[in-house]
């Protein structure tokens, strides 16, 4: 059977099943993109998966993991002027770090082309939040595309470069979370019959670059200008209609929605005419007004905000047409993924006449016990919480950060009692900390993060001499987005890598009090903390310990499959269930009767839980082979 990477290097035209975030992998290599930027998050991760499944000596592009999505942008930026055709890609939130360099893109001459593939999360199945970076592209000027379907992905990528390279201008490809992830026969066309080599043609006299004073009106107005030439660009394909002339009932929309819509319509009592949108921003206003001449009401039909609402009814209002626009009708429209059960309750508020109310999705349906998060057996960060809880008086005020350890807020650990963003721990903390002399503060931190967004927040504390205890939980490696590498895990996308030693970075800084510790040794990591947070000032401890999700398969792809689980002495343990209540690993389970037992197919054998026992009945037998 052929490898992924294979497939996708596969010279002439072919179909195949693949996800959406597979399907722009090859769109890219047909494209002749030449540089890929990226930091991990979901639902985007699959993407570098995609590129990562080509081997290194064959990868038709350059692609790297960036520190952060705003390097990412620049490093794609910085090879688009250069003349090469670039791709940057992240997660909804991702776009906040980039914004400050991503809003001035569009005011530079991209010689080379450049696209922002964005994944945003309708449902905030993997996010903070679910924000709808609709009006991030609009107040960045970016041209917006937005796909439905793996095959369309395929399809308007070409476009988003076809666009890009015309007008010299940044693209911006939204996908979102069931676009990336489903799965359908795409048909591909053929690979270039030779590589483009790497461009060098950067010339100040292509821009001005330098968008400050007086430059700035005439690189506004060339954005604005472009934007215009889009609008009115007669190669692209903006809409889909699927109408029938005898249907006065239309809807309006775009993406995923479009696929419920169908979905919901097919118990509709009659059928409704669809204007399916490409391109959301600049909105394709002659087709739309079109649209509502054929019919007496139009529905606009959108996921998360009103953002192109607005826009359609001031088309309404200045083309004075007879036909009735109906927006969101509460503020439940705005919430949550539109799946086909949501867009039928919302087609049944719109026209209760013809689209039936959503039969319960659930109904006649075996239910799925739900499963809370929980950190995985062996966990580092798990032995870090259990043994910083500890040293904490109760009215300590922890502060949590983006990655696994955000999990440290459940019970039984409750560690983490706020988040915000990726890197916000340290400000944050460092407010909670002003004018408290009674509360600790104790903030938890990452160390993908600690790269990414968390070092402005540490040179604040020390520069301002905020009072707080940091953690920092070392793993080796961005383990909530499926184990990338960072600075410093020592490896990157192309191999080795520099490892940058978080100790020295915090010694540079100036940190006075860095202790490091690795998190098994859960006692002396409670003795630490209880000295760090009786130490005036800002101190560091380094929790560190490999993750054990990422160390047990590199074991399993070495072929090493002996797992010695661990096992309660039933003679010797007094059923205090310090290891179910306290240390709370998955792998234990009480029976009906009161006995501790562990769960052999999940324990991992790494014994974290062995010091935790009161009565010293935990412990490993003769290796055995899995
Ligand atoms: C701005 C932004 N980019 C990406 C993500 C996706 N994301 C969630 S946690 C995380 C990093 C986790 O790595 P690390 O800090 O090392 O913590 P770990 O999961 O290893 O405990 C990322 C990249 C995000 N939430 N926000």
């Amino acid at each position: 059977m052929k490898s992924l990477g294979d497939v996708l290097l596969t010279a002439d035209p072919f179909s195949e099943i693949v996800m959406g975030d597979t399907a722009i992998v090859r769109a890219m290599a047909e494209s002749g993109v030449k540089v890929v930027s990226s930091y991990p998050g979901s639902p985007t991760p699959e993407i570098a998966d995609a590129i990562l499944s080509i081997p290194l000596e064959k990868r038709p592009f350059y692609f790297e993991f960036s520190v952060n999505e705003k390097v990412a942008t620049e490093v794609a930026y910085g090879a688009s002027i250069q003349g090469n055709l670039s791709v940057v890609f992240f997660k909804s939130v991702g776009m906040n770090v980039a914004l400050d360099s991503l809003v001035q893109l569009s005011m530079m001459e991209l010689m080379g082309g450049m696209v922002i593939v964005l994944g945003d999360d309708p449902g905030a199945n993997s996010s903070q939040n679910e924000q709808d970076n609709r009006h991030l592209c609009r107040l960045s000027y970016l041209p917006l595309l937005e796909p439905a379907t793996p095959n369309e992905v395929y399809s308007m990528f070409k476009e988003a470069v076809r666009i890009s390279t015309t007008f010299r201008m940044p693209v911006a490809l939204r996908l979102t979370t069931h676009v990336c992830h489903a799965k359908e026969k795409v048909s591909f066309g053929s690979l270039p019959s030779s590589q483009k080599a790497f461009q060098s043609i950067f010339d100040p006299a292509n821009g001005p670059y330098v968008p400050i004073t007086s430059a700035v009106f005439p690189l506004k107005r060339k954005a604005l200008q472009k934007l215009d030439q889009v609008l009115y660009d007669p190669e692209a394909q903006v809409v889909e209609l699927i109408a029938n002339p005898s249907v006065s009932k239309g809807v309006i929309c775009s993406g995923f929605p479009y696929l419920s819509l169908r979905e919901s319509m097919l118990n509709a009592k009659e059928p409704v005419n669809i204007l399916k949108l490409n391109r959301v921003y600049p909105l394709p206003e002659k087709e739309i007004l079109a649209f509502f001449d054929q019919h007496q009401e139009v529905k606009v039909l959108e996921e998360l905000d009103d953002s192109i609402e607005k826009d359609i009814l001031a088309f309404a209002y200045q083309s004075k047409t007879l036909c009735k626009i109906i927006g969101k009708q509460d503020l439940e429209d705005s919430i949550g993924e539109y799946t086909p059960e949501k867009v039928t309750d919302i087609m049944h508020k719109t026209w209760p006449e013809l689209f039936p109310k959503t039969i319960d999705p659930t109904k006649d349906r075996e239910t799925i016990t739900p499963r809370p998060a929980q950190m995985c057996p062996g966990c580092g960060h798990r032995s870090a919480f259990y043994a910083v809880k500890k040293a904490l008086p109760p009215e300590t005020i922890t502060v949590a950060d983006i990655g696994c350890h955000s999990l440290g807020f459940l019970k039984p650990y409750e560690m983490g009692q706020m988040l915000l963003s990726m890197g916000h721990c340290t400000g944050t903390a460092a407010g909670l900390s002003l004018g408290n002399k009674t509360r600790p503060v104790v903030a938890f931190i990452g160390d993908s993060t600690f790269f990414h967004a968390g070092l402005p927040g540490i040179i604040n504390a020390i520069y301002n001499q905020h009072h707080l205890t940091l953690i920092v939980m070392e793993n080796g490696t961005t383990a909530m987005t499926g184990h990338q590498g960072h600075p410093g895990s020592g490896g990157n996308v192309r191999g080795e890598a520099p490892k940058i030693s978080i100790r020295k970075v915090l010694e540079a800084f100036g940190v006075e009090s860095i202790q490091e510790i690795d998190t098994y040794q859960q006692a002396e990591l409670t003795e630490m903390v209880k000295k760090a947070i009786a130490t005036p000032g800002f101190k560091v401890i380094i929790a560190r310990h490999p993750c054990m999700l990422k160390f047990m398969r590199d074991r399993r792809r070495k072929g090493v499959v002996t797992i010695n689980p661990v096992e309660v002495d039933q003679k010797v343990c007094n059923q205090l269930y310090e290891c179910i209540d306290t240390f709370a690993c998955p792998t234990f389970q009480r029976t009906p009767e009161g006995k501790i037992v562990t769960q052999h197919d999940l324990c991992i054998g790494d014994q974290s839980c062995v010091a935790v026992c009161p009565s010293k009945a935990l412990g490993v037998k003769e290796e055995k082979t899995s």
